[in-house]
């Protein structure tokens, strides 16, 4: 591991002071945010933003309608400037988790592009239109805020109920994005391209602040397509960021598409991360450019634990070594004695420590306090061996009711609630299965409520998107007589195999 001093300076943006301080100097004529056709430098940027921020400066919690546009970048760096903690929604989430995010975290403001139609959950909010256009001068920033006092509070799923919201301070996200810095050489000349959502930690901490926080770039494609990532690579970006799903979509189309690998050869780095990029996917894709994907490893209450360095042995399969900082321990069932082995076969949890941690559930004390050892070790619930040389291989999950799909987690108990507010179900239980594009793919077993009719796969999964959110819906649904169970009556999920 090599030395870093971990700077947790509340300013999480030194561009933007500068640019800000000096809008005639070269810095704040650099380009800093590019969506499609519309783009601002860090002076535009400053410009755009501070005014912003002096507007929330007053409220207790902003909630941003998070679409991948120029306004959800601009209204998260105005409220990390305010010291206002932020509250991105996914602007696809269906009407009970939009309400219960809402509730939960409750907003003063809710922030969204102008023209944006926002759902009767958010009416109850004073709304404030994110103005794009840089008017001529900017303020002056409010004081510099605490580093421990939460920047985002990112909504991340359970096994069971709904979402809870992981309150993520500026200090987790500025030692995250230096340790990352240190580990990738990402520099401000970095110009990164990608196409992840931004109300998750991967597309918005990892996509737009931490170009931002280099004085670098970033290049957002709007929606993922592997048309634009070439054209973006070929154009002069640096880097590419995104989940295993989207490197699945890169492989396949490699084999047709000579630009696409001329594009992706060019690249200083490619990165994966927020689930396991299957080994058949990294050989295809390093054998069509020359050029090894690295892996990172991370959660939302961790921000990034561990990864490949760029100046380290890319080796798939593997999540790297842990991060400056990051304190990383395998453990036995009982949670807290160490495993010592360095023997790529001895499994165990992954518990970390470190400045990168997360503050909190959002109103869930009990949930906190489960969530760590007495001495402050996070159980991840992932399960893991370590190779002699310290490498990281993700072996699989503690809980089988988390499911990984398309790179997001989805909690089985949260579809199962949705399931059954279906008047055609009466029983129902929720599974993943492997699948190749999008990592697992969420299976519903229901028993109907009527035999003779039951609900269409299609039925269900609309009335999953309706309530959840679209990537929450089941893709394949089988019909039961009975679900398997226990003496105790407990669901036997194992059972649950079709022939
Ligand atoms: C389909 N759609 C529907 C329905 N069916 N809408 C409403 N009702 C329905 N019944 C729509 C979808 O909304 C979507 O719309 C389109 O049809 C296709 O849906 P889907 O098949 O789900 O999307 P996809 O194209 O297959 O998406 C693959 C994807 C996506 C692009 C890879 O899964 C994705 O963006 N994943 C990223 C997840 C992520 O960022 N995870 C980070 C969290 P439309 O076409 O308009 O979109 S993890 C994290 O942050 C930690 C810290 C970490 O380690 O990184
Ligand atoms: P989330 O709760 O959506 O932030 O997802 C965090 C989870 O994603 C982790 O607990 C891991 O299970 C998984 N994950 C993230 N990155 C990787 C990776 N590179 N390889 C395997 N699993 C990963």
């Amino acid at each position: 591991m090599s030395p870093l001093s971990l700077d947790l300076s509340p300013d999480l943006f030194p561009a933007l002071t500068e640019a800000q301080a000096d809008p005639d100097g070269p810095g704040a004529h650099r380009p800093a945010l590019h969506f499609g056709d519309r783009s601002l430098t860090y002076g535009e940027l400053a410009a755009t933003a501070s005014p912003l921020a002096a507007r929330v400066a007053e409220a207790g919690r902003i909630a941003v309608w998070a679409t991948p546009t120029l306004e959800t970048a601009v209204a998260v760096v105005a409220a990390l400037l305010a010291g206002v903690p932020a509250v991105p929604l996914n602007p696809k989430s269906g009407e009970s988790e939009l309400g219960h995010i809402v509730s939960d975290s409750a907003p003063t403001l809710a922030l969204a592009a102008p023209g944006t139609q926002l759902p009767p959950a958010l009416a109850a909010l004073e709304r404030l239109d994110i103005d794009t256009s840089a008017p001529t001068t900017s303020l002056p920033s409010p004081g510099a805020p605490d580093p421990e006092s939460p920047a985002l509070i990112v909504y991340t799923s359970g096994t069971t109920g709904p979402p809870k919201g992981a309150v993520i301070p500026r200090r987790a996200i500025a030692t995250t994005l230096d340790a990352l810095a240190d580990a990738w050489q990402w520099t401000g000349d970095d110009v990164l391209v990608h196409g992840l959502p931004l109300f998750h930690v991967h597309g918005l901490i990892l996509g737009i602040l931490g170009p931002l926080r280099r004085g670098g770039s970033v290049r957002h494609l709007g929606r993922f397509e592997t048309a634009g990532v070439a054209r973006e690579l070929s154009e002069g970006a640096t880097m590419l960021f995104g989940v295993p799903t989207m490197y699945h979509r890169i492989a396949e189309t490699l084999p047709d598409d000579p630009a696409l690998a001329k594009a992706l050869a060019r690249a200083r780095l490619l990165v994966s991360g927020s689930a396991a990029l299957p080994v058949h996917d990294h050989e295809r894709i390093a054998q069509a450019t020359g050029r090894r994907v690295i892996e990172r490893y991370g959660m939302t209450e961790t921000l990034m634990n561990t990864s490949v360095r760029a100046d380290g042995e890319p080796r798939a399969g593997t999540v790297g070594v842990p991060l400056p900082g990051v304190e990383l321990r395998l453990t036995e069932e009982d949670g807290t004695t160490a495993v010592e082995a360095y023997d790529g076969e001895t499994v165990g949890e992954i518990q970390v420590r470190g400045p990168n941690l997360f503050t909190e559930y959002l109103n869930r004390p009990e949930a906190t306090a489960a969530a760590f050892t007495e001495d402050g070790w996070f159980r991840t619930g992932d399960m893991a061996v370590r190779d002699p040389d310290g490498y990281v291989r993700i072996v699989g999950r503690k809980a089988t009711d988390l499911i990984k799909s398309g790179g997001y987690k989805i909690g089985a108990g949260e579809i199962e609630n949705a399931l059954l507010e279906h008047p055609g179900v009466r029983e129902a239980a929720v599974t993943g299965e492997p699948d190749a594009d999008l990592g697992e793919r969420i299976v519903a077993w229901i028993v109907p409520a009527d035999s003779q009719s039951p609900p269409t796969v299609d039925e269900l999964a609309d009335h999953v998107a309706r309530r959840l959110a679209p990537h929450k819906r089941p893709r394949v649904v089988h019909h039961l007589d009975a679900l398997p169970r226990n003496d105790m009556g407990k669901i036997m999920k194992r059972a649950l195999t079709h022939d």
